[in-house]
């Protein structure tokens, strides 16, 4: 009876352990499956695309023990100091704990032994477990105030690309401040460059975390907090919006596209142009306008919606709805007839055209490119 009491405590310790270590990499995992896992998609093809986007991306990690930047590297071992730190308190702790159980264990009636010695007042023994705990703590803060130094600067390092993040229930909005560029989803930013983003939100709090990046920091309503972190790596990186914000924060997904300099340039030009105008297509553009899209979607030169996404080059995302499926001509008709069944609960009704009315505004918003 007693051996099996003791053998539970143990598996109880032991469970405790093995999820600490594997909290961090399940997080991840998580990020990677809730697109395939999400009830809302429903269509198979639909799961292959998510499957595609998540491998195609190559960089789909999100465990903050896989940094690709110097912030994340200090974070990184900020993490393995506590977590060492910490393993060590437990282990000291647990053991001393397992020793006692087992070498003070009750042998048999007790009666007319006498009882152990009893210790009151002891000087070095409580100046021990006043000291060590100071010191365990004070080597903790002095670790975690150098660290947050160097992440959060007070100000933008010179030549800092500058872009100002607005949370939305359920989908990010992107705006570069040099160029003036608007898009939403995917921050497209240069490789060897550092980045200043500056975060608000436009309704309820939510958190912008893509952990091989940088830190997390809370997207507040009426509140302005910046991240900083520099690209070393081409590629893409994922995350997830990090806190609760409603029915859709599973689908709130964050997608960065680090890219050569050139490439950049070429993508900044291409946002700042015009919208392309096919003539072909105006019976799209026209449906567009006199339906309700345009109060909630901007389109350069037609309309100022700013509720939901800039639309103007809309074609150029590889994602729809915040990444939770690849953008293609299918998605994107499956989306306009009716985002309640790609994502349920999302603040785009659907405007229940006809099929033709579909066919050409579908056309049309293909080619926003
Ligand atoms: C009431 C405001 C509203 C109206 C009206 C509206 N939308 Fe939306 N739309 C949104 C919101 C909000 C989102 C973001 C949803 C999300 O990802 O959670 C969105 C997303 C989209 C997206 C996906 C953008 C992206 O990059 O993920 C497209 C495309 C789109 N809308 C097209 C349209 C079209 C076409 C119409 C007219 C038939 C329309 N919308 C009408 C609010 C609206
Ligand atoms: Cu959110």
């Amino acid at each position: 009876m007693r051996a099996w009491a003791l053998r539970l405590v143990f598996a109880l310790l032991m469970l405790n352990t093995v999820q600490l270590v594997q909290l961090p990499a399940a997080a991840g995992r998580a990020a990677e499956l809730a697109p395939i896992c999400s009830p809302s998609v429903q269509d198979p093809s639909a799961l292959g695309r998510v499957e595609v986007s998540a491998q195609a991306s190559g960089q789909a990690s999100t465990s903050i023990f896989d940094p690709a930047t110097s912030q994340t590297r200090t974070i990184r071992s900020l993490s393995w100091l506590v977590l060492g730190i910490c393993a060590l308190i437990a282990l000291v702790v647990e053991g001393v704990l397992l020793w006692t159980i087992i070498r003070y264990r009750s042998r048999g009636p007790a009666r007319g032994q006498p009882e152990p010695a009893q210790v009151y007042g002891s000087g070095p023994i409580e100046l021990a477990w006043t000291v060590v705990p100071c010191v365990i703590v004070f080597v903790l803060t002095l670790a975690t105030i150098r660290s947050i130094r160097e992440l959060a600067p007070d100000e933008a390092p010179p030549g800092s690309l500058k872009v100002s993040v607005i949370g939305h229930q359920w989908w990010w909005e992107y705006r570069y401040e040099e160029s003036g560029v608007v898009t939403a989803n995917e921050l497209v930013v240069p490789v060897g460059r550092s980045i200043w983003l500056t975060l608000e939100s436009a309704d309820v709090i939510h958190s912008w975390w893509v952990p091989r990046l940088a830190g997390k920091i809370d997207v507040v309503p009426n509140w302005k907090n910046t991240l900083w972190f520099n690209t070393e790596l081409q590629g893409t990186y994922l995350g997830q919006c990090a806190e609760y914000c409603g029915t859709q924060h599973a689908n709130m997904y964050l997608r960065v596209d680090i890219v050569s300099p050139e490439e950049f340039e070429r993508w900044v030009v291409a946002q700042r142009a015009e919208p392309a105008a096919n003539p072909q297509m105006a019976a799209g553009h026209d449906i567009f306008l006199a339906n309700a899209c345009a109060n909630c979607h901007s389109v350069a030169g037609m309309s100022d919606g700013r509720f939901g996404p800039d639309l103007t080059h809309l074609m150029s995302r590889a994602t729809i709805g915040s990444g939770i499926a690849l953008l293609d001509a299918d998605t994107l008709r499956a989306w306009v007839k009716d985002p309640q069944t790609l994502k349920p609960g999302c603040n785009m009704p659907s405007l229940q055209l006809d099929e033709g009315e579909l066919d050409a505004l579908v056309a049309w918003l293909g080619g926003l490119r």
